[in-house]
């Protein structure tokens, strides 16, 4: 007779969301994980829009799927407590959550107010609350933008009144200081599991989402103000055609008001060129493979407090 027997797994895997409030280095620390470009991240907030799943494999010891996930913050707009929505809604499905806090903004806060919970950490921290059995790991991150590491401490010291972390730990998402024993550190606390994902499979969203992304993000980049946060983009063709070697993509960019139309073009289309050049850059290098883009500005009056857009975009 055959035994069934359970085969033990010698790896651990899981789900690894990061959080935070906006601009802290969540999409620049899961890019600098996982070795590619997969999240967009600038210098503005509320560059992320979505749960983006990064899958990076180590082969013989596991298997981490994190979730970048948008910046919790207080706002009275439709969009942005969708987007806080997405973010502590993802806090359900995972393992175990990665903390992050800018230092170099928290460093500040505390030499002005003498208060280190800067901005609307109060709500990240209330979002964390809730967790049940859940560790979480606080990561200071930035810390290449402090001179004096002295003032660490104090940071650690009022975060950690505030919620039981597993593991507190300084480092540089754009640097890559201590990423690699962040991930150490991750493992450590990682279920013994089999991996959940192929091992090809770097993310479930779709190219058309991913093309759609680096549009938005060129937008991001070269605008200002208001219209950064005015803005969606939609793919309307994504066509992968072997005959040219090449993929033919057509965005469109949504705004909300026919003066800003005006500004994504740019005089003479200028602008909008530079947004179409720098955006299939980034899209060739990413998809490996020539990239042929049309560029497209619609408006969309007040999408942005609109239900049903909200829902066609994907933030609802
Ligand atoms: N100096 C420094 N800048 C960083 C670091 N991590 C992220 N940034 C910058 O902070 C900004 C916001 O990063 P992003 O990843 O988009 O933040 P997110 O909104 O939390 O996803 C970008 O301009 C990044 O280049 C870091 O470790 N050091
Ligand atoms: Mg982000």
């Amino acid at each position: 007779m055959e035994v069934n027997h359970m085969e033990e797994p010698e790896t651990r895997s899981g789900f690894v969301a990061i959080v935070g409030q906006p601009n802290v280095g969540k999409s620049t620390l899961m890019n600098h994980i996982l070795g590619v470009k997969l999240a967009i991240a600038t210098n503005k907030p509320q560059t992320t829009r979505n749960r983006i799943l990064g899958v990076k494999n180590y082969p013989g010891k596991g298997q981490i799927a994190f979730l970048d996930t948008p910046g919790i913050h207080s706002s009275k707009k439709r969009l942005n407590q969708a987007l806080v929505r997405i973010a502590v809604d993802s806090l359900q499905e995972v393992d175990l959550v990665c903390h992050l806090v800018d230092v170099a903004h928290c460093a500040s806060a505390f030499q002005k107010e003498g208060d280190a919970l800067a901005g609307d950490e109060a709500m990240v921290l209330e979002a964390l609350q809730g967790l049940e059995n859940v560790p979480c790991i606080l990561v200071l991150n930035k810390i290449d933008l402090l001179k004096d590491k002295s003032v660490l401490l104090p940071i650690i010291e009022q975060l950690t009144q505030k919620q039981a972390y597993a593991h507190v730990l300084p480092v540089s998402a754009l640097q890559g200081d201590q990423v690699d024993s962040l991930v150490d550190v991750i493992f450590g606390e990682l279920p013994a599991d089999f991996p959940m994902f192929p091992q090809d499979m770097i993310t479930d969203q779709a190219e058309r989402f991913i093309a759609s992304e680096f549009v938005r993000e060129q937008v991001m980049v070269l605008t200002k103000k208001e219209i950064p946060y005015s803005v969606a983009v939609e793919i309307e063709r994504f066509e992968d055609v072997p005959r040219k070697d090449l993929i033919e993509v057509s965005a469109v960019i949504h705004v909300e008001r026919d003066s800003q139309k005006g500004i994504i073009i740019g005089s003479k289309g200028s602008r909008l060129k530079q947004i179409g050049v720098r955006a299939r850059a980034q899209m060739e290098q990413f998809f490996g493979k020539k990239v042929y883009l049309e560029t497209f500005v619609r408006v969309q009056q007040g999408w942005s407090e609109d239900p049903r857009s909200l829902h066609r975009f994907g933030y609802e």
